[in-house]
C-alpha cells in the first residue's frame, strides 16, 4: 500500500473514530485579556488524559507569543508569585484544571495585542513528541475579587 492511500485511510480513521487529539480532551480553552502594554498572559483550561497512560506535557509553543511556558501559581509571604514548572502531568481518567491561581500557560512577550474573541493557536507536545492542537478563545477574566457587576443604575427623576 503506498504511503499518502495509508495516510488517507488513517486521516479517516482518526476522524470518524475520535474528536481529534486521540487521548487528551481539552475543554474551554482560553487566554486571558489583560490591558494593553502588559507583554505576557496566561492561558487556562481542562485537560482530560482519556486514554490509558499517562500524558506528561514537556512543550508548548504559540504563534501569540515568543515563549510559552508552564506555570504554578504559588503564595509566599502573602504575595502571589508564580514559578516555571517542567510539565504537565495528567494521569489516566483525570482532569487538569489550568485555572487562574493554580496551574497555568504563560504565554510570555506577545507579539501583538490581544483582542477579546480571538483565537488563539497553542502547541501543547508531549514527552512521546505527541502533538495537541489547542484554540484558545481570548476572554477578559474574572478581575480577581471583583465579578464585574457594572451595575445599570435606575436614574429617578
Ligand atoms: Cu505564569
Amino acid at each position: 500500500m503506498n504511503t499518502s492511500i495509508k495516510w488517507s485511510l488513517a486521516l479517516l480513521f482518526s476522524v470518524a473514530s475520535f474528536i481529534c487529539q486521540a487521548n487528551l480532551k481539552v475543554d474551554d480553552p482560553q487566554v486571558r485579556l489583560l490591558p494593553p502594554g502588559v507583554p505576557n498572559t496566561a492561558a487556562y483550561m481542562q485537560l482530560t488524559n482519556t486514554g490509558n497512560k499517562v500524558i506528561r506535557l514537556i512543550k508548548a509553543s504559540s504563534s501569540a507569543s515568543a515563549k510559552v511556558e508552564f506555570h504554578q501559581s504559588y503564595h509566599l509571604d502573602g504575595m502571589a508569585k508564580m514559578k516555571q514548572v517542567d510539565e504537565l502531568v495528567i494521569k489516566q481518567g483525570q482532569t487538569l484544571s489550568l485555572e487562574s491561581g493554580g496551574t497555568h500557560i504563560m504565554l510570555i512577550n506577545l507579539a501583538q495585542p490581544l483582542k477579546q474573541g480571538e483565537k488563539v493557536a497553542l502547541t501543547l507536545v508531549d514527552d512521546n513528541n505527541q502533538i495537541y492542537k489547542v484554540m484558545a478563545t481570548v476572554k477578559k477574566g474574572h478581575g480577581g475579587h471583583h465579578h464585574g457587576h457594572h451595575g445599570h443604575h435606575q436614574h429617578h427623576h
